[in-house]
């Protein structure tokens, strides 16, 4: 009965390649489930990303770069920005590496944007970005990765007095 041992054999195979794929694929499944929620986590909370804040004053293995960014890549928008005459965007000049992720913060009581332009009838007004309205309290992301090197004039739709430049480098 040779013909039933090999018969046997073809009914088991794929028995165990299931089990063996299931093995495969669940950890798969997992570890790619957490990935996902990982990234997710990691990337809504960027200021957790620059933890290094005791090593500046020793520093001594660090020649090149942190040497004048407190806060990188960060705008905030201070409070009575809506108010003609007042500091709107802080700091009035940033410059940042191209491919940075800026976080514009608005800790003012009315809600403002920052629009890249040098004012609303700029040709190329919101050309290069537009955050849209920027709640009190609330702060939205700017991506340089797709900006040339160079400087930006940005300014606020809602109140075109408020303008900041914003200085990519390559
Ligand atoms: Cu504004």
């Amino acid at each position: 009965m040779t013909s039933h041992d090999s018969s046997d054999i073809v009914r088991t195979s794929p028995a165990r390649m299931a089990k063996g794929l299931l093995f495969v694929f669940i950890p798969m499944i997992i570890t790619l489930y957490l990935t996902i929620t990982l990234w997710h986590f990691t990337s809504s909370f960027p200021p957790m990303v620059s933890v290094p804040k005791p090593t500046p004053a020793g520093a001594p293995g660090s020649p090149s770069g942190a040497s004048t960014a407190a806060k990188p890549n960060t705008i905030t928008i201070p409070a009575g920005a809506s108010v003609q005459g007042n500091p709107s965007f802080t700091p009035a000049t940033l410059t940042v590496k191209k491919g940075a992720v800026i976080t514009v913060t608005n800790t003012d009581t009315a809600p403002h944007t920052s629009t890249s332009g040098s004012d609303p009838s700029a040709p190329n007004n919101g050309k290069s970005w537009d955050t849209s309205l920027i709640m009190p309290g609330k702060s939205a992301k700017i991506n340089t990765a797709n900006l040339a090197p160079g400087n930006y004039p940005y300014h606020c739709t809602v109140h075109p007095y408020m303008k900041g430049t914003l200085t990519v480098t390559a």
